[in-house]
């Protein structure tokens, strides 16, 4: 399977501290979620196939504002800030709190959410307040299990079973193993993307 990557596509437009500084609520939106160093920011830039499409750090909590990357006229990816990180201030993590709560509850055009978990440690308290948020608004919903490539293949394969059966009730939920260094599962979120953002299929 050689699909067309449209997120290489992928322009930085702005960072937004606060839902005022975000473009108009039009078109779609996908937004990539998950706690600090989780590795949302890598997970972005190998599904762009840019390498330095995103910041990526060893140290957490680096990412904190809400980054737009523009696909074309209609269509975005958002990178939000990651949650969970002990070293932010608390004024900020509220500020943090208030402010994603009321984009989750308002932004229309929020197609749908990519939801990245460190493999080692899935379905931590914060993630599944954001699961049990999809299920409720019946979002979409998208895991990626990052960092497959530290775990053996019994281990990730365990892992991924047991966040489908936490999955279960969800059927717009799904859930696939995902690694950087291995590229793997990088064409599978591509896929799903296409779906979400109505892209055409047109295999090469
Ligand atoms: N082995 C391995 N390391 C990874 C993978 N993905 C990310 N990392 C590493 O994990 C660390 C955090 O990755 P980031 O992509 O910066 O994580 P983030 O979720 O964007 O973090 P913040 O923006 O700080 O919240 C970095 O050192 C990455 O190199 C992966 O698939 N495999
Ligand atoms: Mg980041």
């Amino acid at each position: 399977m050689n699909r067309v990557n449209h997120y290489r596509q992928a322009v930085f437009l702005l960072g937004a501290y606060n839902l005022q500084q975000l473009p108009p609520d039009t078109g779609i939106e996908v937004a990539f979620a998950g706690r600090s160093n989780a590795g949302k920011s890598s997970a972005l830039n190998a599904i762009s196939a840019i390498k330095n499409l995103c910041r990526t750090s060893k140290t957490p909590g680096r990412t904190q504002q809400i980054n737009l990357f523009g696909l074309d006229d209609e269509r975005r990816l958002a990178d939000l800030p990651g949650y969970g990180y002990a070293k932010v201030p608390p004024a900020m993590k509220d500020h943090w709190r208030k402010t994603l709560e009321q984009y989750f509850n308002t932004r229309h055009c929020l197609r749908g959410l990519v939801l990245m978990m460190d493999i080692r440690h899935p379905l931590t308290e914060f993630d599944r307040v954001m699961v049990e948020w999809c299920r409720h608004q019946q979002m979409a919903l998208h895991i990626l299990l990052t960092k497959a490539d530290k775990l053996g293949r019994g281990q990730a394969a365990a892992a991924l079973q047991q966040v489908k059966r936490a999955l279960a009730d969800q059927p717009q939920a799904s859930v696939q193993l995902f690694s950087v260094p291995n590229q793997q599962g990088v064409e599978e979120a591509r896929a799903l993307l296409d779906q979400w953002f109505e892209f055409p299929h047109s295999p090469e």
